[in-house]
């Protein structure tokens, strides 16, 4: 349901899966979940805001459960508060139901329902992405109003970062932190959706000429991509570059000498209060196996070991 726009790489990740269930002989009844499914424990902090339409505190774990925000909702501003809004970089999940903070001396622990494994399929070596609400600003003078994406761009390569410590574990006591990054809440921001204008999503509204069906948020962003990469891009053109991604911050699991984790924490480190919108297990590409018939290979990027 989340590759929609990805058929040949469901496809194949089909074909994963039946080679998996062939080799372990039996079938899951309940399949995993590509999203942190349990909050463990959590811990608020200081310093957190508040939703400025609906007044309520950024302090519902829950809402780190799940897929990121697809859409968001208007800022009662520039945007009428009840048209949806596709989330763009320049325009993050920003209500207290989408995402939570982890306040000064706080933190935030998450479960998977299932082990998240360091696959060696998995793009670019990432194995688990954190979506937060990290930002890029719109060039000088402009600002996002929900319309054309091919009227804004992308002013600087500074983004708007709240680095939270991350740490993994296998069995919520024994920990592996990144001590030297990533860091959640960080670059990339999320995006949406896709950029199809020959495929709006109608549902969305008659203004939207330009959004299509969600963006697969277990697909890492090409890690070649940088903040940098996106000066003067318009929104339409950083869209066609995420090329399917939902981006986030990815982690490889591999660098810590693990082969799978469950648990992820997020800490705060004193350096703002970073939002988390979800956590997802990323989906690997089967690289070995034969395409189905009638289907052209997907370009697969070179894994960074
Ligand atoms: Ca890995
Ligand atoms: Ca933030
Ligand atoms: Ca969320």
């Amino acid at each position: 349901m989340l590759r929609t726009n990805r058929t040949t790489a469901t496809t194949l990740l089909i074909a994963c899966v039946t080679i998996a269930i062939g080799t372990t002989g039996s079938l899951r009844a309940d399949p995993p979940s590509f999203f942190a499914t349990q909050v463990v424990e959590y811990v608020p902090g200081t310093g957190i805001g508040n939703d400025w339409i609906s007044g309520d505190p950024y302090d519902d774990p829950n809402t780190a459960l799940g897929r990121p925000t697809v859409d968001t909702t208007g800022d009662d501003w520039f945007i009428p508060l009840d048209e949806p809004v596709p989330v763009v970089p320049v325009y993050p999940a920003f209500r207290a139901f989408e995402i939570v903070t982890v306040g000064y001396d706080g933190y935030l622990t998450l479960k998977f329902d299932h082990p998240v494994e360091n696959d060696p399929q998995n793009p670019y070596g990432l194995d688990f992405i954190i979506f937060g609400n990290a930002s890029m600003s719109p060039g000088e003078g402009q600002f996002w109003t929900n319309r054309n994406p091919n009227d804004v761009t992308i002013g600087s390569a500074d983004v708007a970062r709240e680095p939270g410590l991350v740490s993994v574990s296998q069995d919520g006591v024994e920990w592996y932190t990144y001590a030297d990054g990533p860091y959640a809440d960080d670059f990339a921001p999320t995006l949406g959706r896709l950029y199809d204008p020959e495929n709006p999503d109608e549902s969305l509204g008659e203004w939207n000429e330009w959004w299509s069906t969600p963006t697969d948020p277990t697909l890492p962003l090409d890690p070649a991509l940088t903040a940098e990469t996106f000066v003067g891009k318009t929104i339409a053109e950083v869209a066609v570059l995420y090329n399917g991604s939902a981006g986030g911050t990815g982690f490889d699991i591999g660098v810590l000498g693990l082969e799978w984790i469950q648990y992820v924490r997020i800490d705060n480190t004193g350096d703002g209060t970073p939002e988390i919108d979800a956590v997802a297990d990323v989906s690997p590409v089967c690289l070995s196996s034969a395409p189905p018939e009638g289907l052209e290979p997907v370009a697969v990027a070179p894994i960074v070991p």
